[in-house]
């Protein structure tokens, strides 16, 4: 699907014109998006909306970096980072590294809602998605093994078409001027195991702050999550800024603090305000956000903070090809 071509000025500028708004990374966080409005319209809390939209994308198998038929890690098993966060108190809840769960969103609302913690990782994770009812599964596609045991064998690059690689993050405002988010992501493909990216981590790749605004990210969580990037979104915009201008902002700030071209770091932030404005911001040409609202639902392209195009990547390419 062609994103919606909108010129940067315009996007700059852009507001829901209705409420709820949802606002998520990448082609697929349409139907996400979609899912989410659905469920709000159904009677379904901010919250359920959030993590509707997710678990949507979670459960497409087709979609190698999110949920069930994500990349494994480089030791052959898929583990799956998550997290959710709603404004009113800040509550937050996530998960790392977690296996064998085909829903991580729920698992980290869960975390959120029945433990006093908000980060749970690895086998402890695992053991409390089973407590609470959710069910084991192999979430390594067949297709997936395959890939893995060339990449394994020949260290080779995969071709990761535009529709099944990278993290959803989901940004909502509901009609009351409530925030919240969520992130779901199987992170880098064969990565080492037991890393963690940007995604599970508060005010990395998400952050949610009631009186401001809401802003998410994709791409190299190791260049976001150094600089708490989704937390400066939002700092950004309570400063004043515009939703794109914040995260353009956000992402210049680290390229200085970083050293290198901002081509390099492919990393993409979105973000909504309480107002309703949203806005969207990447290392490179061609990082389609999902913007959804009633009567409104469409992919728009991001401002470009360099002309280098993000192909294949935005950030889940096998570790050794990061530059
Ligand atoms: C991570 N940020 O684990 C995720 C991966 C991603 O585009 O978003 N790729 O680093």
């Amino acid at each position: 699907m062609m994103p919606h071509q909108t010129t940067q000025a315009q996007s700059n500028s852009l507001i829901a014109a209705k409420k709820p708004v949802f606002v998520s990374t990448w082609n697929f966080g349409k139907p996400a998006n979609e899912a989410s409005l659905r469920r709000y319209n159904e009677g379904g809390s901010l919250l359920d909306a959030v993590e509707e939209g997710i678990r949507l994308t979670e459960a497409d198998t087709s979609n190698a970096s999110v949920g069930a038929g994500g990349k494994p890690a480089a030791h052959g098993k898929v583990q799956l980072d998550a997290c959710i966060m709603y404004g009113p108190g800040s509550k937050a809840g996530s998960v790392g590294g977690i296996e064998d769960i085909k829903h991580p969103i729920s698992v980290a609302r869960a975390v959120m809602e029945k433990t006093p913690h908000v980060l749970l990782v690895g086998q402890g994770a695992r053991d409390f998605a089973m407590e609470q009812g959710f069910a084991p599964q192999n979430l390594l596609t067949p297709q997936e093994h395959e890939a893995w045991k060339t990449w394994k064998k020949e260290k080779q690059s995969l071709e990761v078409g535009e529709d099944n690689h990278d993290t959803i993050a989901l940004v909502g405002l509901d009609k009351d001027g409530t925030l919240a988010g969520g992130c779901s992501t199987s992170g880098l493909a064969y990565k080492m195991p037991g890393r963690v990216g940007d995604s599970p981590i508060l005010g990395s790749g998400l952050y949610v702050d009631n009186e401001i605004g809401a802003a998410g990210a994709t791409g190299v969580g190791e260049n976001v999550m150094r600089f708490c990037g989704s937390f400066m979104v939002v700092e950004y915009m309570r400063q004043g800024l515009s939703p794109e201008d914040a995260c353009a902002e956000t992402i210049r700030r680290i390229a200085r603090l970083d050293g290198r071209p901002i081509e390099e770091l492919h990393i993409n932030f979105i973000a909504v305000n309480k107002q309703g404005q949203f806005g969207a911001a990447g290392t490179g040409s061609g990082f389609p956000y999902a913007v959804t609202y009633p009567g409104f639902s469409e992919v728009l392209q991001s401002k470009a903070l360099s002309q280098k195009a993000i192909g294949i990547e935005g950030g889940n390419a096998p570790i050794e090809e990061q530059s």
